[in-house]
């Protein structure tokens, strides 16, 4: 692969610099970079970033809803929330094929996650405590991954915006069962209420952190916008994710934990109040509530996966065996 990717990268500067001029106009026009394209190596590699990170999100964002699964209340609750979780190892493998295209294969991009070297996002080092919390990861994580991930539809890179078209759906579905089980909480029993309102309460900051940084702390926003992969600002997303959630909150009857939410005529978007950016990069660093947790876990089912991955390659290789012995 080695030499594959320094052939891939190797471009004469002749053909670079028309290469370089293909790649403007297709962004110039909003059309798509495909994978045989020629590239500049800074998209790629901030595409290889972000598309890796995301399949790992999907990945270790398994595992809080996962935790759920022997333990949801009623033998339909449980069914659907298998399929969730199995959507999302479907997102990973798609997101991990479209990082795949991009030239660094998938056992290396698992490398850098196993070796602690690469991010996902900073929601999944949060405990899921009660089964509220399950309406709370539906409703408002997915629902922040919606609102992220719509505009992503229609990045430039041909093989990610197609995976993020399929996601979206199934991430819709996701958003309303997160819903529903909050709706049925807060019409439900005092406790049950109180529940749903706690989950809603631990979740709120560090879903409005999943869209990153603010604007003037990203580092990668104002090229990715640049090269049309990010269509909308960190904060214009999160904007628009608060502006979308105040009045469904009100529709669950119950509140958001920020005192400085009020609607602002002039701007027509609500403000909200400061998030807690120290313990988001705290988080990133390694340092949330089950960042080791994540990590372990992850790294003893790809151990315990070791006899799928051998038995798989044994198998390819018969295959490729056979082929040769017919040709
Ligand atoms: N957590 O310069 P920026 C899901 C990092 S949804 C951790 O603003 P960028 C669905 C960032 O990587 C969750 N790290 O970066 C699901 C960068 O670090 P680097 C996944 C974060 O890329 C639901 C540094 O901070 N969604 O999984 C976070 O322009 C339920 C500076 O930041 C996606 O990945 C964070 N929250 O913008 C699954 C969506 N935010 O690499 C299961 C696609 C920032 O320079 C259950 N990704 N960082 O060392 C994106 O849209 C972008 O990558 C952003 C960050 C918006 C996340």
């Amino acid at each position: 692969m080695a030499n594959n990717e320094a052939q891939l990268h190797a471009v004469p500067s002749e053909e670079e610099a028309a290469g370089q001029q293909r790649f403007d106009k297709i962004i110039q026009e909003d059309s798509r970079i495909e994978p045989r394209d020629w590239m500049p190596e800074g998209y790629r590699k901030t595409l290889t970033r972000q598309v890796s990170q995301h399949a790992h999100s999907e990945i270790i964002g398994m595992q809080p809803e996962a935790n759920w699964i022997t333990r949801a209340p009623s033998l339909k609750r449980k069914s659907i929330l298998i399929a969730k979780v199995q959507d999302e190892a479907g997102h990973g493998l798609y997101l991990y094929s479209a990082a795949e295209t991009l030239g660094t294969p998938r056992d290396t991009l698992n490398d850098q996650l196993l070796e602690g070297k690469a991010k996902y996002s900073s929601i999944f080092n949060y405990p899921a405590r009660t089964w509220a919390d399950m309406g709370a990861i539906g409703w408002l994580v997915d629902g922040a991954a919606i609102c992220n991930q719509v505009p992503l539809c229609r990045t430039s890179y041909g093989p990610y915006g197609r995976a993020m078209v399929r996601i979206c759906k199934e991430e819709s579905f996701h958003q309303r069962q997160g819903w529903e089980i909050l709706y049925e909480l807060s019409h439900g029993t005092e406790e049950q209420k109180q529940m749903a309102q706690d989950a809603v309460n631990r979740f709120y900051g560090p879903a409005l952190q999943m869209f990153g940084p603010p604007d003037a702390d990203s580092p990668n926003s104002k090229q990715s916008m640049a090269w049309n992969i990010k269509r909308f600002s960190n904060d214009e997303l999160r904007q628009r994710f608060v502006d979308m959630i105040v009045p469904q909150v009100e529709a669950l009857g119950l509140t958001l934990p920020d005192p400085d939410l009020k609607w602002n005529e002039e701007r027509g978007h609500y403000d909200f109040g400061e998030l807690d950016w120290d313990e988001f990069k705290s988080v990133i660093r390694g340092n949330g509530p089950c960042n080791a947790q994540r990590m372990e876990r992850r790294i003893e089912a790809h151990e315990e996966g070791a006899w799928v991955r051998e038995a798989a390659a044994v198998y390819a290789a018969k295959q490729a065996q056979k082929k040769a012995e017919v040709a």
